[in-house]
């Protein structure tokens, strides 16, 4: 099928963006476009274009939506964007929809989109799947792996079918929840749309969202505004609400084109903190805050705090006022899951969690070396602009093929490009270093894929498990244990391997896995790619209890990566963690004696 020619589309003809298409979203039609492409053995080349255009978009920190509203020119010069991505970008702005994408879904079933998600299954296998077993949707899928038709084609085993099951139930289990990385930037583009509106006086991201929490299953927003009439007018008729599920004078729900629900409530000023409080969540912290007014002779609902006997009004206006009506401190909000948060609130001021002001630097990242998009010199001064004081470089080793990892000789040229670059820094009196580390691969019998030679010339060694993801819990906690034990590695990066939706944490016991990390002074990463992170919170908690530090990095492969810090701070945040329980709020000095120390020397 030819695919090239897509529908034409004059840039001239957008005048102004209409959809509030956000930057996840738009990669995110790049990415099926190309591993559509792909599916069908196109050209390599342009496959190649449409993902890497993804991959700069997903990373952005700009809004495409913002830069296409300064015109045609807004959108040039974005390394990695041509002419005809570009027009599809105002393509997408201006209708939202795709024409090129639509013409492939025309010539191959839409269910195909679905089986890519499936963890093991790229384009070719899907591709495959579908000419030699006509395995069109993720139905056809299970059916096929479940009643071992599957390993009859070249590539498929038992142990496939069985990994493809399992990918395909926790898939089924993510339905009708959005990473937080889609459902967020919505929250905000639609708050900041509300809280324009004449007579609104605040508006926020309640519930999920605004507690950080990974996953959220619609977006809830809250309004103050004595006009409320006016306010559910623009919010059912803004242009990216596909349906309006219910218009009411106080709540209104829509469905939103990118497939989220968004819900708004719109109350009066006095009672907007008691409204937030509420709509915050989580269930089980309003719950236990009801109990707890009760024990103390007072009601609290989303209209305010009062007291039982006069149902005299206490606090309403603010959430501060509120949790002080209760005798509590406030409580932010990643905490409100009714953990132990109430009772520490009764007997503290402020709660001082860790904050991204608090990092000092970044300790895992890529360069073009292996699989990151950046020379080394980009990644450095891409971190000193967030004000970072040092980054460590973290390149893959040669184990993890698919992203070019280096063997020894290339580990050892690049730590002298390092000295040289560091050395350049100094000389222009730039207060920065660049770390040599290396994000060694952890063989499947535990071993690492470094000699130590090279290991101990490093500043920083961070460990990680690429391979063999499907043995039992014994094997892999002993495996990650050998790794830790080694005394070669300083952080174990990305503790679970679990992609959210996509891939499941391998089977570890992390309990174990943090008594060696403690013993052996290795810090565990919480990997802040919002598909990752890993440590989630309940391990990041777990870690605060054991005593094991964490390893806050962004694992970025491009220099629009390093944003992506803000959600691993936060689920560091809901997992109780502070400053001094996170190895990158160092300063340099005492980072470097840290390891020094671990290490024996
Ligand atoms: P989600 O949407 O599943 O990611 O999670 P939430 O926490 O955003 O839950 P959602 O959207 O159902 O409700 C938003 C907040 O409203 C929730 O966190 C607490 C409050 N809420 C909802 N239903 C109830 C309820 O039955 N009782 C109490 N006390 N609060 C509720
Ligand atoms: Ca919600
Ligand atoms: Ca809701």
């Amino acid at each position: 099928m030819s695919t090239n020619g897509s529908i034409p589309f004059d840039i001239s003809l957008v005048v102004v963006q209409k959809f509030i298409m956000e930057n996840a979203e738009i990669a995110r039609i790049f990415y099926e476009i190309a591993d559509l492409l792909e599916v069908n053995g196109e050209n390599p080349f342009r496959v190649r274009s449409y993902r890497n255009a993804a991959d700069v978009i997903d990373g952005m920190p700009e809004s495409l939506k913002t830069l296409a509203q300064k015109g045609e020119d807004g959108l040039k010069g974005i390394h990695g964007i041509g002419d005809s991505i570009r027009e599809k970008i105002f393509e997408l702005l201006a209708t939202g929809k795709c024409g090129l994408l639509e013409e492939i879904l025309k010539q191959m079933p839409v269910g195909i989109l679905d089986i890519l998600r499936v963890s093991g299954i790229g384009p070719k296998k899907a591709g495959a799947l579908y000419s030699a077993l006509g395995i069109a949707t993720l139905e056809d899928l299970a059916e096929a792996a479940s009643s071992g038709k599957l390993r009859l084609l070249d590539g498929f085993g038992e142990k496939t079918e069985a990994k493809i099951l399992r990918s395909i139930k926790s898939l089924k289990a993510m339905s009708g929840v959005f990473k937080l990385s889609l459902a967020r930037p919505y929250a905000l583009t639609l708050t900041e749309y509300l809280g324009k509106v004449h007579g609104v006086t605040a508006c926020e991201a309640a519930g999920s969202v605004r507690r950080w929490k990974e996953t959220a299953g619609d977006i809830d927003i809250l309004a103050a505004c004595d006009n409320a009439e006016v306010v559910m007018e623009r919010f059912t008729t803004h242009p990216d609400v596909k349906d309006v599920i219910a218009k009411g004078a106080a709540k209104s729900s829509v469905m939103l084109r990118v497939g989220i629900q968004a819900d708004l409530r719109v109350v009066d000023e006095k009672c907007y903190g008691a409204a937030l409080l509420y709509f915050t969540g989580s269930k089980a912290h309003n719950v236990a805050l009801r109990d707890m007014a009760k024990r103390k002779g007072l009601k609290i609902n989303e209209y305010g705090v009062f007291s039982v006997k006069g149902e005299k009004w206490l606090a309403g206006k603010t959430e501060e006022d509120v949790y002080k009506a209760m005798g509590l401190a406030w409580i932010p909000p990643e905490l409100r899951e009714n953990k132990g948060e109430l009772i520490v609130a009764q007997s503290k001021k402020t709660f001082r969690l860790l904050e991204i002001a608090d990092l000092r630097g970044d300790l895992h990242c890529h360069t073009s070396e292996s699989d990151g998009s950046y020379s080394i010199e980009d990644m450095a001064f891409a971190a000193m602009s967030r004000g970072y004081e040092y980054l460590a470089i973290t390149d893959h080793s040669k184990a993890v093929g698919v992203a070019h990892g280096l063997n020894e000789e290339r580990v050892v040229a690049q730590m002298e490009r390092i000295d040289a670059v560091n050395a350049k820094l100094k000389k222009r009196g730039k207060n920065f270093t660049i770390l040599k580390g290396a994000e060694v691969d952890i063989r499947a019998d535990g071993t690492l894929d470094h000699p130590d030679g090279v290991l101990d010339r490093l500043d920083l060694a961070v460990g990680a498990v690429h391979s063999s993801f499907n043995m039992d819990i014994k094997e892999m906690t002993a495996r990650i244990v050998r790794a830790i034990k080694s005394g070669k590695i300083d952080v174990l990066a990305h503790p679970t391997g679990r992609l959210i939706g996509a891939r499941e944490p391998y089977a570890v016991d992390m309990e174990i896995v943090m008594d060696a990390a403690k013993k052996h002074g290795v810090a565990l990463e919480l990997n802040s790619y919002p598909d990752r992170l890993d440590l989630n919170d309940v391990h990041c908690n777990l870690a605060k209890h054991k005593g094991v530090m964490v390893a806050l990095s962004t694992d970025s492969h491009s220099v629009y990566n390093f944003e992506n810090i803000i959600y691993g701070v936060h689920t560091a945040r809901r997992g109780w963690l502070e400053k001094a329980d996170i190895l990158n709020t160092m300063p340099l000095s005492a980072l470097l004696r840290h390891i020094r120390a671990r290490r024996g020397l």
